[in-house]
Order: C-alpha cells, then sequence, then structure tokens
C-alpha cells in the first residue's frame, strides 16, 4: 500500500479538522449571535492545527478512527484557540495581530474576547465529554482529567501565569524550561496521549508517547522563540519581534544561535528515539517532529 506524503496528510487532517471545528461551533446566527460570529472568527481558517495534527497522528499508531480523533482534537484546539485570544489581550500580551487577521478584542472588544475564551474552554469540554466509540467511560474520565490538568494552573494556564511574573526577570534555565513545559508543553503532550487513548493505548504505550511530547513540547518553543527573532511579522502572522521587545527571557537570549539551534536538534532527536518502540506505525510523528523544525510559521 503506498502511504501519502505529509504534505498531502497533513492538508487532510486539517481539512477534516476544520469542518469538525465547524460543526461544533454554534451557528454564527445563533443567539448571542456577536459571542458566536467571534467563537467562529477566531477558531475558523486559520492556524497549523499542530495539536490536532498530534492528536490524529498519535491515534493513528493504534488504528483509532478518524472521526473520534476529530472529536476529541477539535477540543484541544478549542482549548488553544482560547488560550491564544485571552493571550493576545491588553492585560497579557497586547497583540493586535494573530493568525494574518486582527485579534478578537481588536475586531470585537474586550468582553467579547474574554468571552470567547470562556466558552470556547467550556464547549471543549463538552465535546470531549460526547461518547467515543470503543473508549470506556473510565478511559474517558482519565482522558478528561488530563486535558483539564494540561490546561489549568498546573499547565497552560499556570504556564502563562509564571510567563507574565517572570517578563523583564532574569530567567535561568531550568526556570525558562518549566515555564514552557507548562505554558505549550502541557497541551502539546495531552494532545498526543489523547489521540493514543482514543486508540485505545496502554500505560506503557502512553509512557513512551509522554516522553515523546515532552521533547517535542519544548522543541516547538525553542523554535518559536528562533522565529520570533529572526521571521518577519508577514510570515508568522503575528507580531515578529515581541520576545526582544518585552525584555522576555528566550532559548536565544540565554543560550545564544548557534546554541539554541543546537538544542533543538538535540531535542528532535530525543523525540525521534522516544518513538522507536512503534516502528513504522509512528510515521506521521516522525514526519511532525520534522515539521515543527522546518516550519516557517
Ligand atoms: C491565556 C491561559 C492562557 C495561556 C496562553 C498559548 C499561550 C498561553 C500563549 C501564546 C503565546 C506564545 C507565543 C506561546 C508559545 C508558543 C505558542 C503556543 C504559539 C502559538 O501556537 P501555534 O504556533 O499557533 O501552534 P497556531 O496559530 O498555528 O495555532
Amino acid at each position: 500500500m503506498t502511504v501519502a506524503g505529509f504534505p498531502i496528510w497533513q492538508q487532510l487532517i486539517q481539512e477534516r479538522i476544520e469542518q469538525a471545528l465547524g460543526s461544533y461551533l454554534p451557528a454564527a446566527d445563533s443567539p448571542p449571535v456577536r459571542l458566536h460570529q467571534a467563537m467562529r472568527y477566531v477558531t475558523l481558517g486559520g492556524g497549523k492545527r499542530v495539536r490536532p495534527l498530534l492528536c490524529h497522528a498519535a491515534g493513528e499508531i493504534f488504528g483509532a478512527p478518524l472521526a473520534a480523533l476529530d472529536q476529541i482534537a477539535s477540543a484541544v484546539e478549542m482549548i488553544h484557540v482560547y488560550s491564544l485570544v485571552h493571550d493576545d489581550l491588553p492585560a497579557m500580551d497586547n497583540d493586535v495581530l494573530r493568525r494574518g487577521k486582527p485579534t478578537c478584542h481588536v475586531q470585537f472588544d474586550e468582553a467579547t474576547a474574554l468571552l470567547v475564551g470562556d466558552a470556547l474552554q467550556s464547549l471543549a469540554f463538552h465535546i470531549a465529554a460526547q461518547s467515543i466509540p470503543n473508549v470506556t467511560a473510565e478511559r474517558q474520565l482519565d482522558m478528561l482529567a488530563l486535558l483539564a490538568n494540561a490546561a489549568g494552573s498546573r499547565g497552560m494556564a499556570g504556564g502563562q501565569a509564571i510567563d507574565l511574573a517572570a517578563t523583564g526577570q532574569s530567567l535561568e534555565i531550568v526556570e525558562l524550561e518549566f515555564m514552557h513545559v507548562q505554558k505549550t508543553g502541557q497541551l502539546i503532550q495531552a494532545a498526543t496521549l489523547l489521540g493514543a487513548h482514543v486508540g485505545g493505548a496502554h500505560p506503557d504505550e502512553l509512557h513512551n508517547l509522554g516522553r515523546f511530547a515532552n521533547r517535542i513540547g519544548l522543541l516547538f518553543q525553542v523554535i518559536d522563540d528562533i522565529l520570533d527573532a529572526e521571521a518577519s511579522t508577514d510570515a508568522l502572522g503575528k507580531t515578529a519581534g515581541k520576545d526582544a521587545a518585552a525584555n522576555k527571557a528566550t532559548y536565544l537570549t540565554l543560550l545564544g544561535s548557534k546554541p539554541a539551534r543546537a538544542f533543538a536538534d538535540r531535542l528532535c532527536m530525543e523525540a525521534h528515539e522516544a518513538l522507536s518502540s512503534f516502528g513504522d506505525n509512528a510515521l506521521r510523528l516522525h514526519q511532525l517532529t520534522d515539521y515543527i523544525v522546518v516550519r516557517k510559521n
């Protein structure tokens, strides 16, 4: 059997996710219209969909049904999109451009942006709590707890709190790593593990995928730091050079350009190694790892 090349697979999953998200989101003309319009505005038609891709790639190892993966991947993407909307608010990163278009509070208003985030997070859990073929209720409770932890104060929201408190402060590399594992890494890890759960993965398989996802979570961030410093606003679809402007500690400022690239290379290698027990079934995860390194935005 011929296996589709990575760009074709990537596009196929992105299209499935766009479709699934569109069907889960309330219709734009259903009241409250402004809130529903804004939820659709921020969620649809943009973004790389890295987390849904990870979810699908991990699920494919175990032959998980695609529709079930769409469901759980949509929940994770909605949590991610909520975090972007809140991160862009004046009280946080205060940004005007996201995914190549005006941020939610610029296009709508701040109160709407807050509510969009709140509502997307609730909708995400509603979607994740719908029954999933072949997933036991017990496993699904574990999955919900996993997603809640990844999004909460010991995960993404906690990482964001550490990030805000650290702006303008000098950080040690271990502190920077801890912040990123929480802020970015945990949701990336949840996306991967949830996909595997849908496929019925065993504890040892989840353990290996957890190690893999820990490495690519950090890899994603190191590359993000490099892109923020080296890519253009046009290429990124969000304001470039924000880290330096905000005097933020990054892998680039702490390590320097060449060692940051070397660190990324090491993380990439460790990520590939963590997949060794899955053989060819992990093809898409291997390809995604390489994509995270070469991505342009
Ligand atoms: C507000 C609770 C809360 C958390 C915010 C996501 C986040 C946490 C902050 C965004 C700022 C940032 C640069 C985070 C690190 C890397 C990251 C998550 C980038 C955005 O994710 P991508 O590149 O975005 O996957 P797309 O638009 O492609 O989905």
